[in-house]
């Protein structure tokens, strides 16, 4: 399809110009893109990846990276990568992104601090003026489980997102249950807060404030 076509040309582009030859510790996201950047790794040939160690972003990166025959290591043992990948569910024109479509981005966002390059790899269907434009269901919000019914409550009642729900699972009974044992809430706001990104997160800074003022 074009879109799988739309995948594969960003994937196979973002490799052949960012990951270089002498870079070693390669982060690898999670999402139905990142496995054509795995496979344009693996062309690369035995030989350029004999010394390389790829770091997982959760279950699903792990299994690509072992069922692709590339060397395994852990954030634990390198906490700077030299290139992290990883797919976006929406991208504006600043840069700012939507990541948690597939409940993975809290791993993921430890990887893409972590990294001193990281890349985006998205199909055109991401690129949008203002994010919230067509991923309509909200900003992925991961909690632990014990805080969820209050950060609901805080998004419903402070923080203008009265539509935040908690993400629950479709093949098992109750909520999704990310590879960290959290929940995901996910939290739409209007597209004029989310010109602003950082508004968000400012009004959760003057809510954690507001709190601990009481
Ligand atoms: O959860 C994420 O942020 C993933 O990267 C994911 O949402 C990207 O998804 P896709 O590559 O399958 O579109």
């Amino acid at each position: 399809s074009v879109i799988e076509k739309s995948k594969q040309l960003a994937a196979w582009t973002a490799v052949d110009e960012h990951v270089l030859p002498e870079y070693r510790v390669i982060g690898i996201g999670s999402g139905s893109t990142v496995p054509y950047v795995v496979e344009r790794i693996v062309s690369q040939g035995a030989e350029a990846n004999r010394d390389r160690v790829f770091i997982p972003t959760g279950f699903q990166s792990k299994e690509l990276i072992v069922s692709s025959g590339l060397s395994l290591g852990d954030v634990d043992q390198y906490p700077t990568i030299d290139v992290t990948l990883d797919g976006a569910d929406e991208v504006d024109t600043q840069l700012n992104c939507i990541k948690g479509g597939g409940a993975c981005h809290l791993r993921e966002k430890v990887l893409a601090e972590a990294a001193t390059t990281f890349i985006l790899v998205a199909d055109y269907r991401k690129n949008v003026e203002y994010l919230g434009t067509n991923f309509k269901a909200g900003v992925p919000i991961e909690v632990v489980p014990f805080a969820y019914a209050k950060v609901l409550q805080n998004l419903h009642q402070v923080l203008k997102s009265p539509n935040a729900t908690l993400r629950m699972a479709v093949a098992k009974a109750g909520p999704v249950v990310t590879d960290n044992g959290n929940f995901v809430i996910d939290a739409p706001f209007d597209i004029e807060r989310m010109k602003e990104p950082y508004t968000v997160i400012s009004i959760s800074l003057s809510l954690h404030q507001a709190l601990t003022d009481q």
